[in-house]
């Protein structure tokens, strides 16, 4: 069980700073990047000591496979009260990483799978290239989703699919799983990485409150009742459209020097 004594296995979770963004590297080829406590808690503790630089990250995995999910050998020795302090373990990692400071870009490939769809579904941005696949054999080892897969995995592609995929083992290739709505983006084998990096550059870019608006308020706001929503839509907008940044950037626009919006992008004309 993760907690307070749980040494983060810093070798197994990389980090490297290039500019603007971090990317975060999964690191234990041998076991296919499977989550252990140390995991979890390296992951908490690369995303705790991210430098201001940092306006976003990429989240990626070593090897074949983005992450083969939970270590099974972790529920050996697991009683039910150490069962839910584990769940509970990963949903403040995770929820810390979903509601932190910086947006993610997840470059996936090969097995996302259990665990592993978690801390994808986890980040807000995901790019699959074409060996990716999803799954959730949790249904197949007797166990259940235990790192938030109810919540933002159902949020994302609906309760019918999880329990498709749970009860039957059902396994997603890349592009019908991002037709399902797995990941934004599906690119060739080997291109997830530059994808992501690419779009977490853009990202970065930002206004910073633009960015925090998307990522604190707006899956707030669609959890809310439309009448609450507006209202915290409307207090949203008017803290971020009155920072000196929006300003510059809309006046640029009016100015004719600001991007246009074109049918291949947001561009300078
Ligand atoms: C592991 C794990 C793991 C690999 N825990 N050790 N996740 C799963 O049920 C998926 C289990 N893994 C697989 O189905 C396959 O390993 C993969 C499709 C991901 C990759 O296949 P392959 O052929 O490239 O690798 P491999 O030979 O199966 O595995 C290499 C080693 O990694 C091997 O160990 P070795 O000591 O024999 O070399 C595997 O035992 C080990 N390994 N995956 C432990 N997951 C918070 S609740 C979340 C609940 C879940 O995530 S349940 C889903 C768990």
């Amino acid at each position: 069980m993760t907690s307070a004594k749980t040494v983060p296995t810093l070798d197994e979770v990389s980090v490297e700073h290039r500019g603007s963004i971090s990317i975060i590297r999964l690191n234990r080829v041998k076991k296919r990047n499977a989550i252990s406590d140390g995991v979890i808690a390296a992951l908490a503790q690369r995303f705790d000591e991210l430098p201001s630089s940092t306006k976003a990250v990429v989240m990626a995995g070593e090897g074949e496979h983005f992450c083969a999910g939970l270590d099974l050998s972790s529920l050996k020795e697991m009683d039910a009260v150490d069962g839910v302090h584990h769940s509970r373990s990963w949903h403040k990692v995770f929820t810390a990483m979903e509601f932190g400071r910086v947006p993610i870009v997840a470059a996936l490939h090969g097995a996302v799978v259990g665990g592993g769809l978690e801390l994808a579904t986890t980040c807000h941005i995901r790019v699959a290239d074409d060996s990716t696949f999803f799954a959730l054999p949790e249904g197949s080892r007797g166990i259940f989703v235990g790192g938030g897969g109810s919540v933002r995995i159902t949020k994302l592609v609906g309760a019918q699919t999880v329990m498709d995929m749970m009860m039957t083992g059902r396994v997603y290739k890349a592009a019908e799983g991002v037709a399902k709505g797995f990941a934004q983006y599906h690119v060739p084998k080997g291109d997830a990485l530059a994808k992501a990096i690419e779009l977490a550059e853009r990202i970065a870019q930002n206004a910073p409150m633009t960015n925090y608006a998307l990522m604190h308020a707006l899956p707030r706001i669609a959890e809310q009742t439309a009448d609450h929503g507006y209202l915290m839509e409307a207090l949203m907008s008017s803290v971020v459209q009155s920072a000196p940044e929006a300003k510059a950037r809309v006046r640029a626009f009016l100015d004719g020097t600001g991007p246009k919006v074109k049918p291949d992008g947001i561009k300078a004309s």
